[in-house]
């Protein structure tokens, strides 16, 4: 089968998490990548968080599958010479060094330019033009500086970040579909052009909702599906939410049977409206369906938190799995915590192939995220990530190198 981005080549320039998420994914789509390392040392993430001594890290495995690896130290010469080479003979050059870094080492968008005019330039930089423009991010800074941590938490507790990596991985994603776009427009224009995500905007787009919210409470003073309604005040900022959908459609985390024990053994609850009558049904509340305190969607935001505890009392006498089954048959939405243990044992995402084991050279197998995306003319066979220049021979090669030069380079510590 022929995939999505069969013949594209990606200089992969990327390092620690954001950048090599877009990488990976463009290489499950079908493209070539180089990721380019420096050589010795290679992407830092490699040695961090190691589980076994002197074994790449499973940070390092899981976002780089599916790749191929060069060592270059691109501040030599005769490493610059060779990524010369490497930008005429590739599509896009992935890159998320700190600002000015590409610039410092000599490789500015005009010197690109001239090298490839074709070449599709994508950046992630922490922050775009503006007052942070030069510095240095990692995943929290954007979460932070993104808005979510200011939305995220319980209202009498500090802002929160989020387990989920939407700085460093939503980024990625974001990155992936400017590339792509990018080479979707060279074809009718010819030319290649740069392609930007910063972290803050990504996080940001994933908070559109809040930003939304921003403007409700300016408008109206005060947010009846949120938590802090009717008792509380709200200030002049959306406030942390706890755990309430925020959304057109209450919802909250309810304890289901072993919560004493269990930190996972809940259950997220959405009154839906137009399931209300299942719901009284089930908690054994009939009578809610037509008291005019319950029977309609406004009324009821008067009382979410009564009702949540009503709820919760019917949801503590069942398993979070039980509680999924009953409530599945009314169609009332509705989601088990999953840990991470539980997610990882799931046989249908083993199925899927969004959890895939993978065969390590020097780790053994381990257990990684498949593509999340799944199409149905572009299928995804998730490989392992290279070693170390693993294949720094038969790229050089593909270059023009021939044995000798490749060995005087490794002599001299460029590749
Ligand atoms: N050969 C020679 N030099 C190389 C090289 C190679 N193959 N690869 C990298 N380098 C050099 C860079 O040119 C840079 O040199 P200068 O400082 O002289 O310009 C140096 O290595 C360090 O690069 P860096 O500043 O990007 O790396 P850092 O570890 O200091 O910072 C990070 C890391 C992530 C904070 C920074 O790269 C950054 O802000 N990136 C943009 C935002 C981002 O992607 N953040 C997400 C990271 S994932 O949590």
């Amino acid at each position: 089968m022929s995939k999505a981005l069969d013949g594209v080549r990606i200089l992969d320039f990327t390092h620690v998490q954001s950048g090599p998420t877009c990488t990976q994914l463009l290489a499950w789509f079908g493209a070539d990548v180089i990721k380019v390392e420096r050589a010795g040392e290679g992407d830092a993430t490699r040695g961090q968080l190691r589980d076994i001594p002197d074994v790449d890290s499973l940070y390092f495995t899981m976002l780089n599958h599916n790749k191929r690896s060069i060592t270059l130290d691109a501040k030599n010469p005769k490493g610059k010479a060779v990524l010369d080479k490497l930008i005429k003979n590739c599509d896009v050059m992935v890159e998320n060094f700190a600002p000015g870094a590409l610039d410092r080492m000599g490789f500015t968008w005009e010197r690109i330019q001239e090298l490839n005019p074709r070449m599709v330039v994508a950046s992630v930089k922490g922050f775009g033009p503006g007052p942070y423009v030069d510095c240095k991010v990692y995943e929290n800074v954007a979460q932070c500086a993104g808005g979510s941590a200011s939305t995220t938490g319980f209202d009498d507790g500090p802002p929160m970040v989020t387990g989920a990596q939407i700085g460093d991985s939503g980024t990625g994603l974001h990155l992936a579909l400017g590339i792509v776009a990018a080479l979707y427009q060279r074809n009718t224009t010819g030319r290649g052009q740069k392609v930007l995500a910063a972290m803050q905007d990504s996080v940001l787009n994933l908070c559109r909702v809040k930003l939304r919210d921003q403007q409700r409470l300016e408008r109206t003073g005060v947010m009846k599906e949120y938590p802090q309604y009717p008792d509380q005040h709200f200030g002049d900022a959306v406030p942390r939410a706890g755990n309430a959908s925020g959304g057109g459609q209450p919802g909250s985390i309810l304890k289901c049977k072993g919560w004493e024990t269990d930190p996972n053994a809940y259950i997220y609850f959405i009154t839906q409206g137009a399931v209300w009558p299942a719901v009284c049904k089930v908690i054994g509340e009939p009578g809610w369906i037509t008291d005019e305190a319950y029977a309609t969607p406004a009324a009821r935001l008067l009382h979410l938190k009564p009702i949540f505890a009503r709820i919760e009392q019917w949801t503590m006498t069942k398993d979070k799995f039980e509680v999924m089954d009953i409530l599945n048959a009314y169609d009332i939405p509705c989601g088990p915590i999953l840990s991470m243990k539980e997610i990882a044992e799931e046989p249908s995402l083993r199925e899927s192939g969004t959890i895939v084991e993978v065969d390590h050279p020097t780790r053994g197998k381990y257990l990684t995220v498949g593509n999340p995306i799944k199409m149905s003319d572009s299928s995804t066979e998730v490989t392992r990530s290279p070693l170390l220049g693993e294949h720094t021979d038969e790229v050089m090669a593909f270059l023009g190198y021939g044995a000798e030069e490749i060995h005087a380079m490794r002599d001299e510590k460029v590749i």
